[in-house]
């Protein structure tokens, strides 16, 4: 009998067997609700989805004319590990050569896996750093806009972020929470790196039972725990400003604002005021204008906003709000509100920007340092705003704006990517295809046929956490786990850091890169990181094996002070906030200097784009597309839980019972979403969880098109990329919108076309051409 043996990922610690061709898992017995997407890994060991050899785009390979046009469609052909990593490593040394650093793409966004070591992001920047630089990108989809905005006004991102208001507190002294997004339980199943207990449903309970209240705000029903009866508002999408706007006017109304606050820790109100008010633009934001916007009783609005004031009240602002058009403005008038109340800093009252979007997140911070790999130096100064990877692919030389600076994209000719998805987490993929025509060389190392990999010249199979040895250590999370290889690597897949040594010898960069460490030698030395910190704090310090042997070990937490929002209030000129003024920036004159049309000195209601450009008014309905509850992003997609949520093979896609009817549409049937930019097939779930007028559709159905070569190709799975705008939040920030796009659903009517995605790779033979390397067996 094999034994049970330690492991972590994502969403959650966990020990696996391996037996009889089945891997078994049981969660961490520590942890109060595992998450369900534990049910997502026991198929890596056996699905073909699993890439078993290196692959190289038969287009590509053979070097036929305008084969880049061919990406997406075209078939591959296998060949051996030194044949692959020869053929990278000379077209490496060829671009580099002749056009360097500035026309390599390495930005690489994505999640990875769980690992300290080989961590994907780690490796490949690392490696790529080896080689003299690339061309990065900075922030994240998860929250672009926030990590922009809030510098401005709060000071770092993590203050207000992470490092002020905690769970604890909620429980302890919370009595109004107000959630701008929900918190949606699911979300907090996940953490990167690793979450080795899930409390958030009852820390929730137990504020819940002290008395405290809640007040979701989402379109959807089920961003709260059904358990805590909150009072929902439905909201139509993308109107949390003009909601906000409201409640602050109702405040000043009736005199609730906190004047004393406002003098003694923030500037710009006054300017502020002037716009809510009216007296600079002549638009009162009254109830009653807000409730005409975003579909919230005038009574329900007051009512709010005197309930507010008067109790120890938090204002939480989902990373979702600021997915979406001029995304940068709920973030910040959600500060505003918070400023007004005059609860920041208090014990369970004032601002906390994403709580409940990952599971990690309110939790107390961790005391010691984490092992971590060091990437090195990259040399090369350009960057682009994450989000604007299409942009940058299609337009070469041109102009874009970000956050105050004037920036040219550069011209690439070779892409590397390595642990993320962008046929996942990228908008408009109509558009993503014909971006990704353009470079000369594609390079993607992945675990599984992804539709990433398969728009890829040349795909590494790499192996899967569970495949390797690793350490599982992550922000917030005091449990360090030994994360110990449960299957041997399926077919000739091999660690990230494997494949990057053995293309880094052929360039003769072996030694820089691996500093003449093997992988368990690496482990070993990241390791002494975290015991040397615990060893000078006086707490027990084992040695690695030690800990290796013993699975796991705890890490001590630092003292919960309620974070630099307390230190603030407590003290504003000894803990100013690192903003310019040192206040809370109601209005920034660093943002109006810029001089931006859609982002002005102080947060604004600025109607979404996409309504107001003619012909989106024929997709009369707003579609959430979320994170899904039953897998990572795109992650183990075709794993046994994921699968299992598919109706008839497709991504489920929720819409409210009035339109579901208006259009003939029964629970089950296969419907077509469609609008200006694409289509996709899903099957309908009708659901009064939904407001009307909206339909939701999570995000990580790996998308399949019908045609491969159709210029407007109709993903047949469900993806709702197919139907997002690739457009920035706004010049300040340029952040990915993708949280909410507008669509017209009609009933499938035939026989739909069959889903394939999860079907065996099929392979072609394939010669090379002159000039690139054929194989030598
Ligand atoms: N419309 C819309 N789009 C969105 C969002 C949205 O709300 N709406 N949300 C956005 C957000 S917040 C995010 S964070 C992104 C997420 O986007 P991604 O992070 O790109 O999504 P993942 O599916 O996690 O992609 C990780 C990939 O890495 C691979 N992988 C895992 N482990 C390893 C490894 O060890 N080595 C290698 N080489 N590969 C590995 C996995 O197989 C997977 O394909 O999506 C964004 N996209
Ligand atoms: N199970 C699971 N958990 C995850 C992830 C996952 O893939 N799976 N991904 C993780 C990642 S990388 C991130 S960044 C976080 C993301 O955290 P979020 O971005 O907060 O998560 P979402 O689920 O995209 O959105 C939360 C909710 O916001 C609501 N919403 C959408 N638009 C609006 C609006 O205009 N107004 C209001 N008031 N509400 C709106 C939607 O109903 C949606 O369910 O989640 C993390 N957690
Ligand atoms: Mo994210």
């Amino acid at each position: 009998m094999n034994r049970f043996k330690t492991h972590s990922s994502h969403w959650g610690a966990f020990s696996g067997r391996y037996e009889n061709g089945g891997l078994e898992i049981r969660p961490h017995p520590g942890d109060p609700h595992p998450s369900p997407l534990l049910g997502n890994i026991p198929a890596i060991a056996h699905s073909p989805m699993h890439i078993r050899r290196p692959a190289i785009r038969r287009g590509w390979l053979e070097g036929t004319p305008d084969h880049a046009q061919n990406r997406g469609a075209d078939n591959y052909v296998e060949v051996s590990w030194p044949r692959a990593a020869d053929l990278v490593a000379k077209e490496l040394q060829r671009v580099y050569g002749n056009f360097g650093p500035e026309a390599v793409f390495g930005g690489s966004y994505g999640w990875s896996s769980a690992g300290r070591f080989h961590h994907a992001q780690s490796q490949i920047h690392r490696f790529l750093n080896v080689l003299g630089g690339y061309v990065s990108s900075v922030n994240t989809y998860s929250s672009g806009a926030a990590m922009v905005i809030l510098p401005h006004v709060l000071g770092p991102y993590d203050h207000f972020d992470r490092k002020s208001v905690t769970w604890d507190a909620i429980e302890r002294s919370s009595e109004l929470v107000v959630a701008f997004g929900g918190m949606a339980l699911k979300n907090t199943d996940v953490h990167g790196g690793g979450i080795s207990a899930h409390i958030v449903r009852q820390t929730l309970n137990g504020a819940s039972e002290r008395g405290a209240r809640f007040v979701l705000v989402s379109p959807l029903k089920d961003d709260f725990p059904a358990e805590l009866n909150a009072q929902w508002l439905p909201i139509i999408p993308g109107t949390d400003v003009a909601l906000m706007l409201g409640l602050a006017y109702a405040l000043v109304s009736e005199r609730l604002h906190d004047r004393g606050f406002l003098d003694r820790y923030t500037v710009g109100y006054e300017r502020f005021e002037a716009y809510l008010l009216g007296r600079s633009d002549g638009v009162e934001k009254s109830p009653e204008w807000a409730s005409h916007i975003c579909g919230i009783g005038v009574e329900t609005i007051r009512d709010l906003a005197r309930t507010m004031a008067g109790a120890r009240t938090l204002i939480t602002v989902s990373h979702s709000l600021q997915r979406a058009d001029h995304g940068e403005q709920p973030v910040w008038m959600g500060v505003v509100l918070a400023a007004m109340l005059g609860q920041m800093g208090l014990d369970g009252g004032g601002y906390a920007y994403s709580l409940g979007a990952l599971g990690n997140i309110g939790k107390g911070q961790l005391g010691v340092p984490l092992p971590t790999l060091s990437q090195f130096k990259n040399p090369v100064a350009d960057f682009i705003p994450v989000a604007r990877i299409a942009d940058m692919l299609l337009n070469p030389g041109d102009e874009f704006h970000y956050n105050g600076q004037a920036m040219r994209y550069p011209d690439i000719r070779l892409v590397y990517w390595a642990g993320g998805n962008p046929f996942h987490h990228h908008q408009d993929i109509n558009r993503l295809r014909a971006a990704f025509k353009r470079p000369e060389t594609i390079i993607v190392h992945e675990t599984a046929w992804t539709s990433s990999a398969r728009h890829a010249d040349i795909v590494l199979p790499a192996t899967t956490t569970i495949e390797r040895d690793d350490i599982g250590a992550a922000d917030r999370d005091p449990l360090m786990v030994a994360m110990k290889k449960l299957i041997e690597p399926v077919g000739e897949a091999r660690d990230d850091y494997e494949i990057f040594s053995e293309i880094a010898r052929r360039l003769g960069k072996i030694e820089e890169f691996t500093e003449n460490r093997t992988s368990k030698e690496w482990l070993a030395f990241l390791f002494e990181t975290t015991q040397k910190a615990l060893a000078a704090a006086g707490q027990e310090a084992p040695a690695f094996e030690a800990f290796w042997e013993r699975g796991e070990m705890r890490l001590p937490l630092k003292p919960n002070d309620g974070g630099p929002a307390r230190a603030f209030r407590d003290g504003p000129s000894g803990s100013p906030l690192q903003t310019p003024s040192g206040m809370i920036e109601i209005f920034s004159e660093t943002v109006e200097s810029f001089g931006y049309d859609d982002c002005r000195g102080h947060p604004r209601w600025y109607p979404p784009r996409v309504e107001t450009e003619g012909d989106e008014s024929r997709f009369p309905l707003h579609l959430v597309c979320n994170q899904p509850h039953q897998r990572l992003h795109s992650q183990l997609d075709y794993g046994d839980f994921s699968r299992s949520t598919k109706i008839k093979g497709r991504e489920p896609v929720r819409i409210n019972p009035a339109d579901a009817a208006r259009r003939g549409i029964s629970d089950g049937d296969i419907v077509r979403l469609f609008n200006a930019r694409g289509s996709c097939l899903a099957a309908a779930v009708i659901s009064e969880g939904v407001r009307e007028g909206v339909m939701q559709l999570a995000t990580g159905a790996w998308f399949e098109p019908d045609d491969g070569a159709a210029d407007k190709a109709m993903c047949v799975h469900g993806n709702p990329n197919i139907l997002t705008r690739d457009v920035g939040t706004s010049q300040l920030a340029q952040a990915s919108t993708g949280q909410l796009t507008r669509v017209e659903v009609e009933r499938f009517v035939g026989e739909p076309p069959p889903v394939r995605i999860f079907e065996t790779m099929k392979f072609v033979e394939g010669g090379a051409a002159p000039g690139r390397i054929a194989d030598p067996e």
